[in-house]
């Protein structure tokens, strides 16, 4: 009698294993996927999918240094998944599980190795760039028909903060994506990891710091789309998907998107899989399914970012292949500055101005 009872728990057992083989956890940043893809997967693989959202690199990373996170894939930027590979944080990717990798395109992938040789570890995902979304009309009218929406003055500058502060002001809330760039308005190395030069960017950002409403990665989107916003240091797409909002609305509302002319922040968004995820066979089906040229395209088509995936770019509307501020002609190429992670003291460093930054203090 012993004997049929123990092999129904062994049997349970092993459904309980299969039941869990057949579930994928991503972790990936918001408003950035096309979620009829997420509903795809699922139909296409069987395999259940937990779908969560961030909106900062620095919540990511705490997730991946502490372990145990329970994704499967995660999404951080080039500069920190090379910080988190050293750390011991991803497994190698088994390039036999991903047929779609011949998709992908060299252009990029010679640019991610910067952070991750051999790209062993990870794929892309998207790349943009980071600058200043504006409402056209609103800027205009507080700054006059010349206002240099496609300049760092525009938020750099007090005077012009000052003015805009009436009709509000977003920053990102991320420390990387923002000291680079005034580095590079104060004539510096946006790259730099001399404490002394890294200094310089608080008196700057101290002096605008009172007309900043907000310092957030995500809420920007909707508010430039509605109008309680007339300035947003964000991320190209989600400044577009903002441009897309409004006009959905119908609202009158007019968002553009520059990169500034002084150079801006060319930053790669790279699928991993965690050392301890739970499913790291589903994670590989997850990235196969992506790198489907029509998956990906469809996802670039709804989020405005630009893809490593060379084959799918035949699918993308034209509103997004022929947009050099998705897709950077060679000469807006040129004026596009990537970013190496900091050492931890400097990160010590840098996490204290920016708290100091952002209490305003
Ligand atoms: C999507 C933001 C992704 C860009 N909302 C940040 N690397």
């Amino acid at each position: 009698m012993k004997t049929p009872l123990l092999s129904f728990t062994a049997t349970l057992a092993l459904l309980a294993t299969a039941a869990q083989a057949q579930e994928v956890r991503v972790y990936n940043w918001s408003d950035y996927i096309d979620e009829s893809l997420l509903e795809k997967f699922e139909s296409e693989t069987g395999i259940d999918l937990i779908y969560d959202v961030f909106d900062s690199n620095e919540v990511l990373e705490t997730k991946m240094l502490a372990g145990s996170s329970g994704y499967d894939v995660v999404v951080p930027t080039g500069s920190f998944l090379q910080r988190q590979i050293m750390a011991g944080a991803f497994q190698k990717l088994d390039k036999s599980k991903l047929p779609n990798l011949e998709n992908m395109w060299d252009v990029i992938e010679e640019r991610t190795a910067q952070y991750d040789p051999d790209n062993e570890y990870s794929v892309n995902y998207m790349w943009g760039t980071t600058g200043i979304g504006v409402n056209v009309a609103k800027v205009k009218e507080v700054l006059g028909e010349d206002a240099p929406i496609d300049s760092l003055d525009l938020i750099f500058d007090p005077a012009n903060m000052e003015k805009l502060a009436a009709c509000g002001v977003y920053f990102l809330d991320a420390p990387t994506e923002v000291i680079p760039a005034v580095l590079k308005y104060i004539g510096e190395d946006p790259d730099s990891k001399d404490a002394e030069v890294i200094a310089k960017t608080e008196p700057v950002l101290m002096a605008v710091r009172p007309y900043i409403s907000k310092f957030h990665s995500s809420e920007y989107i909707n508010a430039l789309a509605n109008g309680d916003i007339c300035v947003a240091f964000g991320w190209s797409g989600d400044v577009l998907q903002a441009r897309d909002r409004a006009a959905e609305a119908d609202n009158g509302v007019e968002v553009a998107y520059n990169a500034p002319k002084e150079g801006a922040l060319m930053w790669f968004d790279q699928m991993a899989i965690p050392v301890d995820a739970p499913n790291p066979d589903a994670a590989h089906t997850f990235l196969n399914f992506i790198m489907d040229p029509e998956n990906m395209a469809a996802a670039s088509n709804y989020v405005y970012y630009a893809n490593g995936n060379e084959a799918s770019q035949e699918f993308l509307n034209e509103d997004v292949i022929e947009d050099t501020a998705i897709y950077p002609d060679a000469e807006t190429l040129e004026n596009l500055y990537t970013f190496t992670p900091y050492d931890q003291r400097l990160n010590r460093d840098v996490t204290r101005l920016w708290t100091k930054v952002k209490s305003g203090a």
